[in-house]
């Protein structure tokens, strides 16, 4: 095999007679950063002015081809040359070009094999423009060639929805010129050269390919978009560039730049980027390394929504899964719902009916505990009752098998004094799924006391394997998520109780970027939770001196109205869209004339500002006390499992673009009127004092 002469640490050049091979080689993406776009550049000058080939073939080592621009670089100044520089180089090579897809050619991947004049697919690669995930748009030529090379619907279809598509797809519709068998891309792009010098495989400078205009496909895209994502600045961006393809190409790219500016310069690409790194980043922990234990078989504890949640996840994933349950309607029942989940997927094409024929038959009922004498990790998901959790670990500590993992799904109980009862403390750890189990993406890893570290670890293999972001949490009522959540939402009961209305709220919540204001996602979840944890707390003894925030909600449940469950909550289900409960004004007028309040107005931007420093003051504090490990991990957990705007990156992301300093204004100010209920965390003092950041925080 000919060696291949360094241009630079990324890129290395040579010939297989007279096919020139230009190769990537940038671990573990082969993402475009400086040195592959100067590569590039050298390369293709080199191997024109050395003059021995006649076709240059353009392929990448490692696992995929380019995967993307170097996103890490969106944060520096500009460096070396630009990504249009290195592929007017490609396409305005004197040789022929050709790019050789493995992997994933996403991106500014794809875009560099648009500049090529001809693209092979290796069977099973694909390729996408994902940029709009970021908040962006394709910066680097592929809103003005993709079009030059299919339609302007198609590149609407794939630049719009950043979806990675097969390259056989691609080859249906002109993206992709060529399809082979599976291979080596070395070899494959020799022999692809040798077809081109045998003209056996057409090429064409993309630049020279007229556009069609559409512009009944703009227009329909652009009100898609605003119907679906109206928050989203960059989707509308994506379709006018597009729109520019019908231009000479020199023009349209200039009008691709205009479009990528503004989308660079928004926060929405900062928040999103964030988000990208940030569902990495929670799973790169010291915690989540290391050796694992054995995760062959599953028991569930509990067949109800959560316990047959979890149950189908770990069935989609491939698991074994014991069901247990007490009684035989309440074992009925879990799989009817396992059974209905699985055929949802089947509906919604993620699964075919053969898999879900095979996952149900990994599903094993059952009433006796007895039965998970041989499982590797068990996970309880029963009632919200102390008493009967520690019953359950009790048992469990005598029927299962010495280094099985049990695990409890609580959502706020103390997991130290749940492996208390058992002889093996260090075997036991929270593992918290969200409901509907089977599709939300986060879980909390809890580590109690004692939990071993190979236990943790399974946590996180576990995580992996359902494709969930596992995000590590310590001991504490509510853990992350529903510890921020039980205090910020209070903020949403005294906001009612003091003036707004239930749909005020919602509004304003939903315009910062939430699927759904609180009070529809209570309806959602059910009242009754909140209920039972407010009666466990008043038979704690809550502070006296806090202002209780449940006045409402216990009218309402009070009534045996639970929300969406029993037709009637803060809005009535009657069919058709929710619309306002009017008894709810009646009790809101109850409330108010019980504890003296005079309703005041709120403006929508009162609302935001108030419920969102709520959630920064307790996210700050879950920090500062190691709850979380970094404030990312608090962002991970909203985006993922609360339906947190993810162009906003989470609450401490979005804190930031605040500032600590006017945040600790804010609350000094709430805090006139309630000085129990806000109060500045001290790291939030501290960042305003000294100028820091939560991003410092994560580094
Ligand atoms: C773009 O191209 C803009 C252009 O239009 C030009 C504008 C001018 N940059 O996900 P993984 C890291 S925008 C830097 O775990 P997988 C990642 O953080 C870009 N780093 O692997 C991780 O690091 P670590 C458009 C990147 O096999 C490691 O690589 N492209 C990049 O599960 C492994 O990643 C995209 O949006 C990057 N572009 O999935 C594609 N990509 O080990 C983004 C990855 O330290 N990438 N890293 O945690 C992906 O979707 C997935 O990474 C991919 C592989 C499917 C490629």
């Amino acid at each position: 095999m000919t060696e291949l002469n360094p241009i630079n640490d990324a890129v290395s050049y040579g010939y297989e007679g007279n096919v020139a091979l230009l190769c990537i080689n940038n671990p573990p993406v082969n993402a475009m950063g400086v040195a592959v776009r100067e590569g590039i550049m050298h390369a293709v000058e080199v191997i024109n002015d050395q003059a021995k080939a006649k076709v240059i073939v353009v392929y990448c080592a490692g696992r995929t081809f380019i995967a993307g621009a170097d996103i890490r670089e969106f944060a520096k100044p500009p460096m070396g040359p630009s990504y249009g520089e290195a592929l007017s180089a490609l396409e305005d090579s004197a040789l022929p070009t050709v790019s050789i897809i493995h992997g994933t050619a996403l991106g500014g991947g794809f875009e560099t094999a648009l500049a090529t004049h001809a693209r092979v697919g290796i069977s099973g690669a694909k390729f996408g423009l994902p940029e709009v995930l970021l908040g962006i748009i394709p910066g680097a030529g592929g809103t003005q060639r993709l079009p030059r090379v299919t339609s302007i619907a198609y590149a609407l279809d794939i630049a719009l929805s950043g979806r990675h598509v097969s390259v056989e797809e691609g080859a249906r519709d002109g993206a992709i010129d060529r399809v082979v068998d599976s291979g080596d891309p070395r070899e494959i792009a020799i022999a692809t050269g040798r077809e081109v010098i045998e003209g056996n495989l057409n090429t064409r400078r993309t630049a020279d390919i007229d556009v069609a205009a559409d512009d009944a496909a703009i227009d329909s895209a652009l009100s898609m978009v605003q119907q679906k994502n109206p928050h989203l600045i960059n989707l509308a961006e994506c379709a006018k560039a597009i729109a520019a393809s019908t231009l000479p190409l020199s023009e349209g790219l200039e009008r691709e730049a205009d479009h990528f500016r503004v989308c660079m310069n928004s926060p929405q690409r900062s928040g999103l980027i964030h988000a990208f790194f940030g569902e990495r980043a929670v799973s790169n922990v010291p915690e989540a390394k290391g050796e694992t234990r054995k995760l062959d078989k599953v028991g569930v504890i509990g067949g109800g929504t959560m316990g047959s949640g979890i149950a189908t996840s770990c069935l989609l994933a491939g698991l074994p899964v014991r069901m247990i349950e007490v009684q035989q309607e309440g074992l009925d029942r879990g799989v009817t719902t396992i059974t209905k989940n699985l055929d949802g997927a089947v509906s919604r094409n993620k699964m075919t009916p053969e898999a879900r024929d095979k996952a149900l038959s990994n599903l094993t009922p059952s009433l006796a505990m007895q039965d998970l004498d041989d499982v590797d990790l068990v996970i309880e998901a029963v009632f919200e009752k102390m008493d009967i959790k520690k019953d359950i670990f009790t048992k469990l500590d005598t029927i299962c098998k010495p280094g099985a993992i049990l695990a409890t799904n609580t959502s706020y109980l103390n997991v130290d004094a749940i492996a208390k009862v058992t002889n093996r403390p260090q075997d036991v750890l929270g593992l918290h799924f969200f409901s509907p189990a089977h599709v939300m993406r986060l879980l909390e890893i809890v580590q109690g006391e004692q939990t071993a570290p190979d236990v943790l670890a399974t946590g996180f293999d576990l995580a992996r394997t359902l494709k969930k972001v596992g995000v590590l949490a310590q001991v504490c009522d509510g853990f992350i998520g529903n510890r921020i959540l039980g205090h910020y939402s209070k903020v949403a009961s005294y906001l009612v109780m003091d003036g707004a209305t239930p749909q005020q709220v919602d509004a304003a919540l939903e315009g910062f970027g939430f699927a759904m204001g609180p009070h529809k996602v209570g309806d959602l979840a059910g009242l009754d939770i909140g209920y039972m944890t407010r009666q466990r707390r008043k038979e704690e003894g809550p502070d006296p001196k806090e202002r209780y925030a449940g006045a409402l909600a216990d009218k309402i449940c009070e009534q045996g109205w639970y929300g969406r469950k029993t037709g009637k909550g803060y809005y009535l289900y009657e069919g058709g869209a929710p619309v306002p409960n009017p008894e709810v004004d009646t009790f809101l007028d109850e409330v108010r004339a019980e504890n003296d309040i005079t309703p005041q107005d709120f403006s929508d931007q009162d609302i935001v500002d108030q419920y969102m420093t709520a959630m920064i003051s307790e996210a700050a504090r879950v920090v500062e006390d190691g709850t979380a490990k970094r404030p990312v991990d608090v962002d991970m957990v909203f985006l993922f499992g609360y339906g947190f705007p993810r162009f906003r990156g989470g609450p401490l992301h979005y804190a930031d673009t605040i500032g600590a300093k006017e945040l600790v204004t804010r609350i000094d100010t709430y805090a006139q009127e309630d000085p129990t209920y806000w109060q500045v965390p001290p790291l939030l003092r501290k960042m305003a004092d000294d100028g820091t950041t939560f991003a410092d925080l994560n580094s």
